[in-house]
This record gives C-alpha cells, sequence and structure tokens, in this order.
C-alpha cells in the first residue's frame, strides 16, 4: 500500500491519533493481508473539521463545475489506467472472482465520467410570477457529506458515494468498510496525485461504532449517506436526528424473480441463477426468492438445481471458479444459521446447503450455491435478508398471486419479471413495491437509472440525475423589479 498511514485527512496521510490499527484479511484464505491504521471519535472529528473547513473556507467552492468535472474526469483516467491492480486488490481483499472484479472497476470509472459530465449540466430553471418579479431555482451543494459504505462492492460503493458528492461541490468524509479498505486506500493515493484542496475528499478508517457514529451524528456534518443493512441503516437515521441532517439509505433486500409459464425458458433460468449466485449472493437487490408459476415449476425446478451443480467454487484468482467465498467467517455462520432455520421450519434444501472443505477451500469462507424448496412465503428464510447463495424457490399459480407474494415482506428494493407477454410485464412491473424493476433480465444497474429501494430498502435514489440531486440542495431566488415600498401597513 506504499504508506503505514492510512487515513487521509486534510490533504495528508496520517495515522490513527490512538495508534488504533485493525486486520484485514483475505476471504478465500483466512490469511491476514495487511494492518490498517483504525481511528475512533478523534479521528472522525479531525476529518469533520477538514471537511467543514474546506467547505465554508477553502479553495473549492471557488472551483467551477467544469474544474470539478476535470478532475473526476483525471479520477476515471488513473481508475482505469490501474484497472488490473484494483481488480486484485477487491479479489483479494472481498474474495470475488477477478470477472467481477474487473467489472466493478469498469462501472466506477463510468460513475466518474458520468458524473464529471452531469456537473456541467444545467439544472436551474426559471418561471414566470404574476407581480413584476422573476423567479429562479439554483442548485448549491448540501455541504459536509458523511459517507459509510459497506464490504461487498468496496470499491463501486466508493464511487457512487464520491463521484455525485463532489460533481455537486460537497465535501466528503469516506468510511469504507473495517474489512475491504484497501481499494479505497488505493484510490485515495490516486486523489492525492490530483489538485483536490486540502479536506475535500478524506478518508476515514475504523469501525462503524468507532468512527461511523460520530460522523452520522455529528452537528457539522450535513449530511449522510449509507450503504449497508436495514439494522444499521436505522442506527443512522436515528443519529442523524440529533441536527436533522440529510439521509439517504440504500439497504437490504428480499427481492423477487418472478418467472411466468409463457417465459423463455433459458433465459428465466440463466438469469434466475446470476440474480442470485452473482458475487455470492452478497448483493442487496438479489433475487433471492425465485417465484416460479406452477405449471412449469417442476421442470424450472429441475434445470436450475441440475445447472447451480455444475457451479464451480473457489478463490476468485482462479480462472476456472465462477463463485467466491462469503466476506467472513462471521459472515458465512449467519449464512449457515439462516439453511439450518429453513430446515426447522419445513423448508428442504435440494441442492447445496453445505460449507465447502476440501483441501485448501476450508481455509476460507467458502459455501455451496444453496437452494431451498418447500418454502412458504412467510417462512423466515423467505422473509429476512440472507445475504448469501441461498434461493428460496415458491410456486405460484395467478398474476394476483404472484404479485401478493411479490410484496409480502418489509423489503422493496429490486424485482424480476420473466414473461413474453409485454402487457403482463408492464402490469406486474407496476404493482410491485419496489425501485428497480427489470423484464426478462436481472441485476443490470446503470449509472443512468435511479438505484434505491421503497419500504425498508432505503431512502432516497443514487445514480443518475436523481443520485446527484441528493448532493445538492434546492434555492429559490425572488428578484423584485419594481423597487418601491408595498404601503401594506399604511
Ligand atoms: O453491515 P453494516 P454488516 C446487510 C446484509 C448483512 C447485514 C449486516 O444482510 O448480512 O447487512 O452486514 C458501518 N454507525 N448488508 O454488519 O453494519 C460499517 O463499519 C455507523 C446489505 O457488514 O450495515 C460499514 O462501513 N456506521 C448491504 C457499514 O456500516 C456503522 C451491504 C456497513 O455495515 C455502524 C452490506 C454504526 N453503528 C450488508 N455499524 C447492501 N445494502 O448492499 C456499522 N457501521
Amino acid at each position: 500500500m506504499g504508506t503505514k498511514n492510512h487515513l487521509y485527512i486534510n490533504g495528508k496521510w496520517t495515522s490513527a491519533f490512538d495508534g488504533g490499527e485493525m486486520p484485514v484479511h483475505n476471504p478465500s484464505t483466512g490469511e491476514e493481508i495487511e494492518v490498517v491504521s483504525a481511528g475512533n471519535h478523534k479521528d472522525a472529528e479531525a476529518s469533520i473539521t477538514a471537511a467543514r473547513m474546506a467547505f465554508d473556507q477553502g479553495k473549492w467552492k471557488e472551483f467551477s463545475a467544469n474544474r470539478r468535472a476535470g478532475l473526476l474526469l483525471k479520477l476515471a483516467d488513473q481508475i482505469e489506467g490501474h484497472t488490473d491492480e484494483f481488480a486484485s486488490i477487491e479479489t483479494q481483499n472481498n474474495g470475488k472472482t477477478l470477472r467481477e472484479s474487473k467489472f466493478d472497476v469498469a462501472e466506477a470509472v463510468k460513475t466518474f465520467r458520468y458524473y464529471a459530465g452531469l456537473a456541467t449540466k444545467p439544472l436551474g430553471e426559471t418561471f414566470e410570477l404574476d407581480s413584476p418579479m422573476t423567479g429562479k431555482v439554483v442548485r448549491e451543494p448540501v455541504g459536509v457529506c458523511a459517507q459509510i459504505i459497506p464490504w461487498n462492492y468496496p470499491l463501486l460503493m466508493a464511487s457512487w458515494k464520491l463521484a455525485p458528492a463532489l460533481a455537486a461541490g460537497n465535501t466528503c468524509i469516506l468510511k469504507p468498510s473495517e474489512m475491504t479498505p484497501l481499494s479505497a486506500i488505493r484510490l485515495f493515493e490516486l486523489i492525492d496525485g490530483l489538485d483536490f484542496p486540502p479536506g475535500v475528499v478524506n478518508l476515514l478508517l475504523g469501525f462503524g461504532e468507532a468512527v461511523g457514529q460520530p460522523l452520522a451524528k455529528s452537528p457539522l456534518v450535513d449530511k449522510v449517506a449509507f450503504t449497508g443493512g436495514t439494522v444499521t441503516g436505522k442506527k443512522i437515521m436515528q443519529y442523524a436526528a440529533d441536527n436533522l441532517k440529510k439521509v439517504s439509505l440504500e439497504l437490504g433486500g428480499k427481492s423477487p424473480n418472478i418467472v411466468f409459464a409463457d417465459a423463455d425458458f433459458e433465459t428465466a433460468v440463466d438469469y434466475a441463477m446470476f440474480a442470485i449466485f452473482n458475487n455470492s449472493g452478497q448483493v442487496c437487490s438479489a433475487g433471492s426468492r425465485l417465484l416460479v408459476e406452477e405449471s412449469i415449476y417442476d421442470q424450472f425446478q429441475e434445470a436450475i438445481i441440475e445447472r447451480t451443480q455444475r457451479i464451480r467454487v473457489g478463490s476468485g484468482f482462479d480462472a476456472s471458479s465462477q463463485m467466491g467465498p462469503l466476506i467472513s467467517p462471521q459472515h458465512l455462520s449467519k449464512v449457515q444459521g439462516y439453511i439450518t432455520l429453513g430446515e426447522e421450519e419445513g423448508g428442504k434444501v435440494c441442492c447445496g446447503g453445505k460449507r465447502l472443505v476440501e483441501n485448501d477451500l476450508k481455509k476460507g469462507n467458502f459455501i455451496e450455491p444453496t437452494i431451498f424448496i418447500n418454502v412458504k412465503p412467510e417462512m423466515r428464510i423467505a422473509q429476512e435478508e440472507i445475504f448469501g447463495p441461498v434461493l428460496c424457490l415458491i410456486p405460484f399459480n395467478t398474476e394476483a398471486e404472484a404479485i401478493e407474494i411479490a410484496n409480502g415482506t418489509p423489503y422493496g428494493l429490486a424485482a424480476g419479471i420473466f414473461t413474453t407477454d409485454g402487457a403482463k410485464a408492464e402490469r406486474v412491473a407496476r404493482s410491485i413495491r419496489a425501485g428497480i424493476t427489470w423484464i426478462n433480465t436481472y441485476e443490470q444497474n446503470f449509472v443512468e437509472a435511479p438505484w434505491g429501494g421503497y419500504k425498508q430498502s432505503g431512502l432516497g435514489r443514487e445514480l443518475g440525475t436523481y443520485g446527484l440531486e441528493e448532493y445538492m440542495e434546492v434555492k429559490q431566488i425572488i428578484n423584485n423589479l419594481e423597487v418601491e415600498p408595498t404601503g401594506w401597513f399604511d
């Protein structure tokens, strides 16, 4: 990593105030890759002060949109130029396959470029008024933004947070997951080589309670943006209530993927697997409930089991691996706990279900891709986010029943609909209470399209123009063209 000081505050690399450190592990081998700085509330305060000063007094506010865009474009080029290095860091630290890591790097590059472009596009409005006054609406940055991100897409989540916030002219404090800080450290080494004024972009490492909580509570922070679990998301909202800072939350899901009998069978099987086994199921929008129309249920079940049994699980660096490990031993236990629970609830594992322990796999957090049948929609395995490669198969008979099951959880992030009937596809998409719906595809995300959930899947939207708006305040300016007294109290 080139330096022992892993916090980047006010334009300088530094260690944690109290000398705190934390180990970072490779989930495929269990090995310690590195020991990095781990801050506490004092480091959080230092980063907040730096970001506050940079926003209120620094040169950053004099940077035109064009200049901010220029910095983001340079950063995008730099990341792209280091694609192989970033992919390797991500695979080592998160475990995902190199193919997945390279995809993430390319998406991160796209995100910085997209928001560089958007930074310079007009967002204002003018309006006509009855009185001799003119009105206009201008957008301004929100201020100091704390951005707390998870471990499943470390570099990509950093880009989803930093790119729109910087494009809009905010100052940022990025807090990566304690489990996956390495790609963020490398990203900040690149940021350090660009001309961001000190304090504009800060990197704060440490555990959630130690540094995330003070960020979310601080009255000097104007906005907290969080991606992670719903339980932590609720805490963030409570912390933020202290000064009513703006909050955006991208939380968990239990997304339904609905396959009608008239779907293109092969396409539906293929995407049903991608929806749940991609990134080892550690995806907020994973299609973890597969709703299949009764008339094709048996045939579908047979096809998906047969293909799932052929998935090759192993180290992300092994070119033949199709699925990597889970992030940590603790997370592996959680997923195994859900598999046991599912069986106790009356579900039946018809594929997978076990930890993989042959040869070197036992050193890592590997688990078989798993499919449950005999699942009732109200069971906990069909209601709660497992966040692993565990699929629940649920039959349905009618369109109305499919919609009812699909909407029957506290979540509302995503949904998939497979059918060749265009009208039915749209009817169902509109009936589902979720922020992201896919027709005849799954897990395709585009930087142009808003990303976020209904119900307990979150608050606000990332990506697209919506993602930029989340980092902007809206101000009206009314200008009186006839400057004379009103006479109201005469
Ligand atoms: O996430 P946390 P965890 C879901 C998934 C998973 C569960 C728990 O179901 O099993 O969440 O995972 C920081 N104040 N998702 O525990 O706690 C933490 O340091 C401030 C869904 O790993 O949400 C990290 O940077 N910050 C998900 C970030 O929050 C706190 C992605 C996320 O960690 C904090 C990951 C606190 N009190 C898990 N506690 C998605 N939506 O994609 C923790 N953090």
